[in-house]
């Protein structure tokens, strides 16, 4: 065995044993940079373009089937998102693509490092157009990833899969894209170029730059009224501990950025300083922050509007800090200044360069209110009684997209990695995300709150989780209807719109159609003893629980 591990029994499968060669192949090079990197997990639906990838799979690799493309990117999407890490999608060619395109707008969002392959034609029948060619494959997939290829060689393949990876969890992290035609599999690798690709380590978390650093520092201290807005990057980049940190060292009223633009919470939401969500419009938001002469904003764009209720940006006399690590969205926000870095890292220096105030803590939040008794019961005590069973490692999926805020003020999750939505706001998103999440944090009790329409933009996410074994509960919130769009169309003034009612669906009878257990609740006892029994069941399931129609402003 060489230093790659190709062996004549593995390198039989696709040649004659008389004819073995002497150089590795495509392929085999390409599972070694993959292994090198620890992308052992491949998300995929296959087609005819990505058997030769496919053919003789390693035994040390695990194939996870969705049976739809957007579950499989947003299946990867979690799974990537819970470990930290990025993961490896495999495609079919053009029409596999076009069907993950939603989840790979919200993987783009989310700011998750995914390495993409799609298969395509040989490259003889690309210029013919033969079935099944994409004629401009690295136009598909933009503008949601970070970077598209062809490799302009059979033997570029390892290094446009090292690129991607490399490019994929760089910040901002995000997807990133490779087409390869299925005869380079079976070509002849340049062993060296393979080899040399295969150790790279790059780092991107750079620091802030000290002057602005110490600017800021400045700031915060001698800021009378200073506010914190922690984002979903605070979780991402491993700041959790810090933001908390700084937040008790500075006294500072912590708030999460507009709920739906925001994929992961920041802070704990039951700590004493937090004040809660800030509301998503330009107007409303500002009048939030009215009375802060500093607000320092990290880890979140500043900020994810809508719907549009005009007014300034920042109240009259207030100004803002921002610490991401995106160039982009430092140099597009509307208002205030910026520090491009690393937001732990920047988190960290700002902590050891600002003094503790002498400001009394923020009074704490009173507790979450409790839920009249209704029938059916609202989402408020459906809410409760999830945060009753959910256990303090647990982690909640979200894409209930009416109850969002009824989840977040009942649950007041307090963990780091605790929570995820998609925060482009694309359904499709949760239910194949918590099997992903579950499939990445075996240990970690994972519930996915799913709107009864949300669910069936990637249903058959359902028959992934029993498939593999995936114990993951799922809470479908059942309204009958699209509840925020009707919402949304009254606070509009746009009324008599069609489609916004889904009457009718009977998610118990399709989840045991993919083969999960699964049951109908209707009152808050059951709907505890359902949840607690499917939480610490090894098996996935599937409660479904009326709950009153409406939004849910709180
Ligand atoms: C891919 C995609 N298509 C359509 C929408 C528009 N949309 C936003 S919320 C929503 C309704 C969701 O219904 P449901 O899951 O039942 O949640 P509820 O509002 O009832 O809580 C729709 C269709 C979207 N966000 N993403
Ligand atoms: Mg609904």
């Amino acid at each position: 065995m060489d230093r790659y591990g190709f062996t004549a029994r593995i390198l039989g499968a696709s040649r004659s044993l008389d004819t073995v060669p002497r150089v590795a192949s495509v392929r085999e090079a390409s599972y070694e940079l993959l292994r090198a990197h620890g992308l052992t997990t491949v998300f995929g639906n296959p087609g005819s373009t990505e058997l030769p990838f496919l053919a003789g799979f390693p035994d040390d690799f695990r194939y996870v089937l969705g049976l739809q493309e957007a579950v499989v990117v947003g299946m990867a999407d979690g799974y990537a998102q819970a470990t930290g890490k990025p993961a490896l999608v495999n495609l079919h060619t053009a029409p596999g693509v076009g069907n993950a395109m939603g989840a790979i707008f919200n993987a783009c969002e989310n700011r998750t490092p995914l390495v993409i392959t799609a298969g395509q034609q040989v490259r003889p029948m690309i210029t013919m157009e033969a079935l099944l060619t994409n004629p401009d494959p690295t136009f598909l997939p933009r503008p949601w990833v970070k970077g598209s290829y062809e490799p302009a060689r059979a033997q570029d393949v390892p290094a446009a899969l090292a690129r991607a990876y490399q490019l994929a969890r760089l910040p901002p992290a995000g997807p990133v894209f490779v087409s390869v035609p299925m005869d380079d599999w079976a070509a002849e690798a340049d062993e060296v170029a393979a080899r040399q690709v295969t150790g790279r380590v790059t780092t991107g978390r750079a620091g802030p730059d000290p002057q602005a650093l110490e600017d800021l520092a400045g700031r915060l201290a001698g800021a009378s009224d200073p506010v914190l807005v922690v984002g979903p990057d605070v979780d991402a980049s491993g700041g959790w501990d810090a933001a908390v940190a700084l937040a008790e060292r500075c006294r500072l009223p912590v708030w999460a950025p507009p709920a739906s633009g925001s994929g992961r919470i920041g802070f704990p939401e039951d700590h004493p300083c937090f004040r809660g969500i800030l509301p998503p419009a330009i107007g409303p938001l500002a009048q939030a922050l009215e009375g802060s002469d500093l607000v320092v904003v990290v880890g979140a764009p500043v900020f994810t509007y809508y719907p549009y209720i005009p007014g300034p940006v920042l109240p009259e006399g207030t100004s803002l800090v921002l610490v991401t690590n995106d160039p982009g969205e430092a140099a597009r926000a509307p208002a205030g200044d910026a520090i491009v870095a690393d937001v732990a890292l920047a988190l960290e220096a700002l902590l050891a360069q600002v003094p503790a105030a002498n400001r009394p803590l923020p009074a704490p939040r009173p507790a979450p209110q409790p839920a009249p008794a209704s029938d059916p019961i609202s989402a408020q005590a459906a809410m409760a009684a999830l945060r009753e069973v959910l256990p303090a490692d647990g982690v909640v999926v979200n894409e209930s997209p009416s109850n969002m805020l009824a989840l977040r003020s009942q649950l007041r999750l307090s963990r780091p990695g605790s929570y995820l939505t998609a925060a482009g706001g694309g359904l499709g998103y949760g239910l194949p995300a918590a099997v992903g999440v579950q499939l990445g944090r075996p240990e970690r009790p994972v519930v996915g709150v799913i709107g009864d329409g949300s669910v069936h933009y990637a249903v058959p996410a359902l028959w992934s989780a029993v498939a593999h074994e995936v114990p993951v509960t799922v809470l479908v919130v059942r309204n009958d209807e699209y509840a925020i769009l009707k919402w949304f169309a009254e606070f509009e003034g746009e009324m008599g719109a069609p489609g916004l009612e889904v009457a009718g669906l009977d998610n118990v009878a399709i989840a045991r159609g993919y083969g999960m257990a699964a049951r109908r609740v209707d009152g808050v006892d059951e709907l505890r003893t359902a949840l607690s029994e499917g939480i610490a069941s090894d098996v996935p399931e599937l409660v479904e629980v009326t709950v009153a129609p409406g939004m849910s402003l709180e």
